[in-house]
């Protein structure tokens, strides 16, 4: 099983020097935008802020593996996916700091957007929910005989939502091309993993469902990358779902929200 102290081992096998500038050019781009996001919440101008700093990889290496066609439905932590999608940053920026120009039109400061022109199904606060629409753009695509896979993400405490349950295994059942990506970064909000679940890695529930199950190394671009890229070749021929559990680690809290001042009289 990886874990935190496995050292990351790059194997750019198949890859050529273009796509490894493409995948650190798409790397560093969120990463410089959420910090620029830490100092706009220390300045009042953000509510508050999920970070992905260290999670990067995962939205990223599965955004850049895909066609562009597909649908993607990402979740708090995956700026990654935006950004490789090309979703132009002043609108991106808008929808941080509720301006009209964001996707949501100034009603929310968040990453509760979507949009039908990059392919992504935004995410609502609830967990869970989004993997069950996951499993219905993939029968979606089936039913219209398109070779598409779909990309669902989940942090590993909402697996413990029955969503979770109900989707792989309609999903199973059916055969509907899903990739169900569990970004598993130790902490279901600041609850640790060993008092949230029993199971010791997410690749085994797989098996209760009757699918397949990889693991990856999260924090590894170049093994999502090429992890993404083969699962989704073989299920656009062969439609199937896959648990894909990304270990991973989060680098900050839960969320950020802004510093309140206090004035005493
Ligand atoms: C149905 C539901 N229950 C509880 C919450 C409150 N909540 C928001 S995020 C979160 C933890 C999410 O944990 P995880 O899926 O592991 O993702 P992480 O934020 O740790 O990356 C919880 C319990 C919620 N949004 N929805």
């Amino acid at each position: 099983m990886v874990n935190a102290e496995t050292p990351i081992r790059y194997d750019r096998t198949g890859l050529s020097d273009e796509t490894l500038l493409d995948l650190y050019k798409a790397l560093v781009k969120p990463r410089l935008i959420e910090e620029k996001m830490l100092v706009l919440l220390r300045q009042g101008k953000l509510a508050k802020w999920f970070s992905g700093i260290g999670q990067e990889a995962i939205s990223v290496g599965t955004a850049m593996a895909l066609q562009p066609n597909e649908y993607i439905l990402p979740m708090h932590r995956n700026l990654g996916i935006f950004t490789v999608r090309g979703i132009p940053l002043h609108r991106l920026f808008s929808q941080f700091t509720g301006k009209p120009g964001g996707f949501t039109k100034g009603r929310d400061r968040s990453f509760h957007m979507g949009s039908q022109e990059y392919r992504i199904v935004g995410m609502i606060s609830h967990l869970g929910p989004q993997l069950g629409v996951a499993d219905g753009v993939a029968l979606g695509h089936l039913l219209k005989g398109e070779p598409c896979v779909t990309a669902v993400f989940t942090g590993d405490g909402a697996t413990s939502e029955g969503d979770f349950h109900e989707s792989v295994n309609v999903a199973a059942v059916w055969d509907l091309p899903v990739i169900f990506i569990i970004e598993n970064n130790g902490y279901g909000l600041s609850t640790p993993s060993s008092e949230q679940f029993r199971c010791r890695q997410f690749i085994d529930k797989a098996i209760g469902y009757g699918i397949e199950g990889v693991q990856v190394d999260g924090n590894n671009i170049l093994e999502v990358f090429s992890t993404v890229s083969r699962l989704a070749e073989s299920m656009r021929e062969r439609p199937r779902p896959v648990i894909l559990e990304c270990i991973t680690f989060r680098m900050r809290g839960h969320n950020r929200v802004l510093p309140i001042r206090i004035t005493l009289i």
